[in-house]
């Protein structure tokens, strides 16, 4: 039974530069939870998985969500997925290409005329990133049931909720909690995600198992000084918010630096009233810190507010912080890494293990039924950048260990459960069972 992978390789390839061109930002790749890219990405994402004879509906978080029902009574589903939203000024391959390796497997299981004991659903998540909204995973959250309703009302930086911005976008907010899966009817979850880190290209490896994705915590610090002008308040008698954020930053780096394992990165900061004649009032830059173990991220982090606070103290400058988002390190299930492993054997590859410094989708998924990522090289480690760069080769090797580890992956006992004629959400086309 052998399928066709070039072609498989050579259409994911071609179609990410097909979704490279449903962007806010013309001439970059910008496609931000709930905007109008990712409405034209969804509707090119529905298109691809009806090519590929999936029923396909959208749902009421933004996501697209494709079946494949199985033919065996009772069967569970399996889920690939990763997510359509990008970063600011991002890469091609971050997320789509999950989505749409997930699309060619199953077109080719239906074509390979396979009958599988679980149905397949592949879901195109769109709030990944949490770029536009101070949350994140919102899509598979919805699915693994643990959704924060709270998040509804927070805000974007143009202070459109994100309540509004869903019912703007044709979304039932009303609707969000029907989109949890039970647990019982769904027997595993896998993702394939470019690397976004250096470590395959030095293995000389095309691909890669992932063991755990680190934690991760995100939050701002305000700093408040006192505005004055720039002109006629002497150096020694300032209260300079901008000044002491850059201590602050430094300070962010050298804890990161001296906690093995920890990153941390200011990736915003702005300034007001933001003039270049007066000394700020007030600075508000964002902290995201993360670690593979949860307790060595936490203890970084009170380090890091420990180091802040005396900082201000010195400076007379008043601090506060505004949390973000969390999630907890989640390690993949053992029993599928195991199968991927092997997979990737009967493929050809060497089997190598590693830790994601990213987040995930598959972070979520985790609280709904065992998961495991497949991880792939992509150019010096590059991502959330334009230069962001695979291989069709790689690209056909992923999907061929991908369909290698469904082909032979059967459901543990006791996950049964009536699989949905429909998926949730808005229903585009017919349902088509397996081939
Ligand atoms: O930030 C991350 O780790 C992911 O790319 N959202
Ligand atoms: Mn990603
Ligand atoms: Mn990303």
């Amino acid at each position: 039974m052998t399928a066709n992978f070039p072609r498989l390789g050579e259409r994911v390839m071609r179609r990410l530069d097909e979704l490279a061109a449903d962007t806010d930002e013309p001439g970059k790749i910008t496609r931000l939870f709930l905007s109008p890219s990712h409405k034209l990405a969804m509707k090119r994402v529905c298109g691809f998985m009806e090519e590929a004879g999936l029923a396909v509906g959208e749902d009421d978080i933004g996501n697209v969500v494709g079946r494949l029902e199985s033919t065996a009574p009772d069967a569970p589903t399996f889920i690939l997925a990763s997510h359509i939203d990008s970063v600011r000024d991002a890469g091609r391959y971050d997320g789509g290409f999950g989505v749409l390796s997930a699309i060619e497997l199953v077109e080719e299981v239906r074509r390979l005329g396979v009958s599988l004991p679980f149905s397949l659903e592949v879901v195109a998540f769109g709030d990944e990133e949490g770029v536009r909204f101070p949350a994140t995973l919102s899509g598979s959250r919805a699915l693994a049931g643990t959704f924060d309703f709270e998040t509804l009302d927070a805000k974007d930086e143009n202070g459109i909720s994100l309540r509004q911005a869903l019912r703007d976008f044709g979304c039932d907010t009303q609707g969000i909690g029907k989109l949890a899966r039970d647990p019982a009817r769904i027997c595993g979850y896998l993702e394939s995600h470019i690397e976004q880190g250096p470590v395959l290209e030095a293995e000389n490896l095309a691909l890669g198992v992932v063991t755990a994705i680190a934690g991760m915590v995100r939050f701002n610090v305000e700093v408040e000084g006192e505005a004055g002008h720039a002109g006629t308040v002497p150096m020694g008698r300032r209260k300079d918010p901008l000044a002491g954020s850059a201590e602050m930053i430094l300070a962010v780096e050298d804890v990161a630096r001296r906690t093995s394992g920890v990153v941390a990165t200011v990736g915003v900061i702005e300034a007001s009233p933001g003039a270049i004649n007066v000394i700020p009032a007030k600075v508000r830059f964002s902290v995201d810190l993360r670690a593979p173990a949860d307790e060595v991220r936490e203890a970084a982090k009170a380090k890091l507010e420990a180091r802040l606070r005396a900082i201000a103290q010195e400076r007379g400058l008043t601090l506060s912080f505004t949390a973000l988002d969390e999630a907890k390190a989640t390690p993949c299930d053992d029993g599928l890494m195991q199968e991927l492993g092997q997979a990737l054997a009967r493929k050809g590859h060497r089997v190598f293990s590693l830790p994601s410094g990213a987040g995930h989708d598959a972070m979520a998924m985790a609280k709904l039924c065992p998961v495991a990522m497949l991880f792939l090289r992509c150019k010096g480690g590059v991502s959330h950048n334009p230069a962001e760069s695979i291989t069709v080769e790689d690209a056909q090797a992923a999907i061929e260990v991908m369909l290698d580890f469904i082909l032979h992956f059967r459901p543990a006992q006791g996950r049964k459960g009536k699989a949905s004629k429909r998926p949730p959400g808005k229903a585009t086309t017919a349902p088509a069972a397996n081939a």
